[in-house]
């Protein structure tokens, strides 16, 4: 072993010893150590023989502890307590923008995939869930500047008892169509179509190979290094089809996209009013023939729905439900979750996006406290254990900062928006400075009692938040807009009308007889419903942690920042997590469980043990001569502080039930 594979293990523990160990490890190649069952990860930036098949097969049906770290491991631990105890599962992975995330939730995946049922039927769902990557990427990863390969989009999926499952996007980043910051990419798709699609299909798009035709393509970035978007638009094709979309529905998104492209070129004259009305006049009206010819849409319809506004407006939809295979049955059966979100990002300008992308990994981040730092400590407190209280960060307030139902950003955002008068975002930022000016984790120079009014590094139009990974600048510039995320109704209804069948169904609201004057949620209240379900949802699962970790800003291998790895470490709380998990016992049980399932390896009390269980527990340690400072009663738990312990008496129970069942076959040929 190089190092210690398990930071608990680790001899002195200081934050030096702690990073040392990591970076020991990272040099030899080994990038997951476990603090207990959690799995800290480091980027390689670079491909490892660790994931073959035969790898697999070494983890599969071992022990968490009997192997050198792996991810593979806590794919296997989290399985087979699907499997054999029929507890929910989840695995949360975290971590910022590149450290590894969703590299790490396709290697959980294609484990479960590989050890899961077999049969064709299974067989054929497996494979569409693994195809359902490359599509799931090309539609909504994008280069930024953080990551090549960056989502810009929540990902969840469950694989119900031994079968995938459902899967389901939210909350996707979509004003990138329209524009990317400087050095970043659209979303993948489009760079894929131009490069690898034929003449024939390009002319079939009217589309033309050339990047720099299109406006919503930015030029300065738009190759990256080592990636064939040609190649990959082939991947893409053939993984639709795996997962199912026939051939028209696969053109017919095809030629939504191409559509969006030419949207992108379509320039309006400066307006004019028209009958109290505002209009734009299109400049050239080709494009606008083309993307009607694509689209089905009647050229006057769409010319009219862009070149007037009618005032009352109707909701977009911002979330997709996808659903890979219908697995489900009216019985509810376990589940596994693999949980894989955007990474918490800084960028030089941060606006509404990022907020909401720092948003909900400062929630996730806040389920790892409660569930692994603070429940940890006040079980030991309410089953009366020794115990001396381990300081941590809890992150609660600036979650608290965010999405306060009254004083909260989110809410103060949406009283903005939905309030009558001139709304601009100045007077959303006169509103927080009002609201949050003496809030310890909210900056700003312009609040009444600002600490800040001398602080020149923040501009007037900005407000800064201390989040739990560090503090981020936000631009106001575009929060009211892009929190109201008004689709016009002309729009809307002119897209209904189109005669093609993928984008009507796109536009259910432009049906007129379906109109709806009620204004429809705001981004930021559907984003907060959506986590705050997100949370509720993995409170009831048992989770399984993926910390990952950036070793440099280079995307580079072998490089490993001691800086950058301390800032990580520290914010995401794992030298308390190894304090938590030292001075605390690494497995528990109610006293009548544990006594159920040992009670065979000890006379006294085997077959009936007649006193109160604890009593029980007790006897059978004694017997087992398991070491006194290995556990502790609780009031009503047994708590044992070594897995290893624990693991012996599993050995132990395995050897005494084939004991018995040789005993039984002889007895049984006995007989006969
Ligand atoms: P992320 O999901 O955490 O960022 P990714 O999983 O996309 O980060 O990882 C970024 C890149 O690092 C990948 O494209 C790979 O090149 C490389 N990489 C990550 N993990 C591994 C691994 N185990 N082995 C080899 N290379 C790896 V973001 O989606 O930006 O938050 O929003
Ligand atoms: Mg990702």
């Amino acid at each position: 072993m190089i190092g210690v594979g398990d930071m608990v293990l680790l001899e002195p523990l200081s934050e030096d010893s702690f990073i040392n160990n990591l970076k020991k490890r990272f040099d030899h190649s080994e990038i997951y150590t476990y603090i207990g069952s959690v799995v800290v990860s480091i980027n390689p930036y670079r491909p490892l023989p660790i994931y073959s098949p035969e790898k697999v097969e070494e983890y599969r049906n071992r022990n968490f502890y009997e192997l050198s770290p792996h991810i593979f491991s806590l794919s296997d631990e989290a399985y087979r307590s699907l499997r054999d105890q029929d507890k929910d599962q989840c695995i949360l992975i975290t971590g910022e923008s590149g450290a590894g995330k969703t590299e790490a939730s396709k290697l959980v995946m294609s484990y479960v995939a590989a050890v899961c049922g077999k049969g064709a039927e299974v067989n054929q769902v497996k494979e569409q869930l693994l195809q359902s990557n490359p599509v799931l990427e090309a539609f909504g990863n994008a280069k930024t500047v953080r990551n090549d390969n960056s989502s810009r989009f929540v990902k969840k999926m469950l694989w119900q008892k031994l079968t995938p499952m459902t899967l389901s996007l939210d909350l996707l980043e979509k004003s990138r169509v329209v524009k990317q910051p400087r050095g970043e990419r659209n979303f993948h798709i489009f760079y894929q179509i131009l490069s690898g699609a034929s003449e024939d299909m390009l002319n079939k798009l009217k589309l033309e190979r050339d990047f720099s035709r299109y406006n919503y393509l930015s030029l300065d970035s738009a190759r990256v290094n080592g990636v064939d978007d040609a190649v990959n638009f082939r991947t893409v094709r053939n993984a639709m089809q795996i997962v199912g979309f026939m051939d028209h529905e696969t053109q017919s998104i095809l030629e939504v996209v191409a559509a969006v492209l030419k949207l992108g070129n379509i320039e309006f004259k400066p307006e004019s009013r028209v009958n109290g009305l505002d209009e734009s006049k299109i400049k050239d009206k080709n494009e606008l023939k083309e993307i009607c010819e694509l689209t089905g849409i009647d050229q006057s319809v769409l010319e009219r729905a862009f070149s007037f506004r009618t005032v009352e407006a109707k909701q977009e939809k911002v979330s997709t439900t996808l659903n890979v295979a219908q697995a489900q049955t009216k019985v509810r059966k376990k589940v596994m979750g693999v949980l894989d979100i955007y990474g918490f990002e800084i960028f030089e300008d941060n606006s509404f996006e990022q907020f909401i992308i720092n948003y909900c990994n400062e929630k996730l981040q806040q389920i790892f406290i409660e569930l692994t730092l603070k429940e940890e400590q006040e079980e030991y407190i309410r089953e009366d254990i020794e115990w001396t209280h381990i300081e941590y960060f809890n992150n609660a307030i600036i979650c608290d900062l965010i999405e306060n139902n009254q004083t909260g950003i989110l809410a103060m955002l949406d009283e903005e928006c939905l309030r009558p008068g001139t709304v601009t975002d100045d007077t959303f930022l006169e509103k927080l400075n009002q609201v949050c000016a003496t809030h310890q984790h909210f900056e700003s120079r312009m609040s009444k009692c600002s600490r800040f009014l001398n602080d020149t590094s923040l501009p007037h139009s900005c407000f800064r938040i201390q989040h739990y990974a560090g503090k981020v600048m936000y631009q106001v510039e575009g929060f009211v807009d892009k929190n109201n995320d008004l689709l016009y109704r002309d729009l809307s209804q002119a897209m209904w009308k189109a005669n093609h069948s993928l984008i009507k169904a796109l536009f259910p609201e432009g049906n007129p007889a379906k109109i709806n004057l009620k204004r429809p949620p705001t981004a930021g209240s559907q984003f907060k419903a959506s986590v705050a379900t997100l949370m509720k949802n993995l409170q009831t699962k048992n989770p399984n942690y993926i910390r990952c970790i950036k070793p440099n800003d280079k995307k580079a291998a072998h490089i490993f920042n001691e800086a950058l790895v301390c800032h990580q470490v520290r914010y995401l709380g794992l030298l308390e997590n190894v304090r938590v998990r030292r001075a605390g016992y690494a497995f528990r049980q109610p006293y009548e469980l544990c006594l159920e399932r040992y009670k065979m390896l000890c006379k006294q009390t085997w077959p009936h043990w007649r006193g109160p269980a604890r009593a029980g527990v007790e006897v059978l340690f004694n017997e087992l001569e398991i070491p006194k400072e290995e556990y502790s009663f609780g009031r009503s738990k047994i708590f044992i502080r070594n897995p290893r312990t624990l693991f012996k008496l599993e050995d132990l129970r395995k050897q005494r039930l084939e004991d018995l069942a040789t005993l039984i076959q002889k007895m049984y040929r006995g007989w006969k």
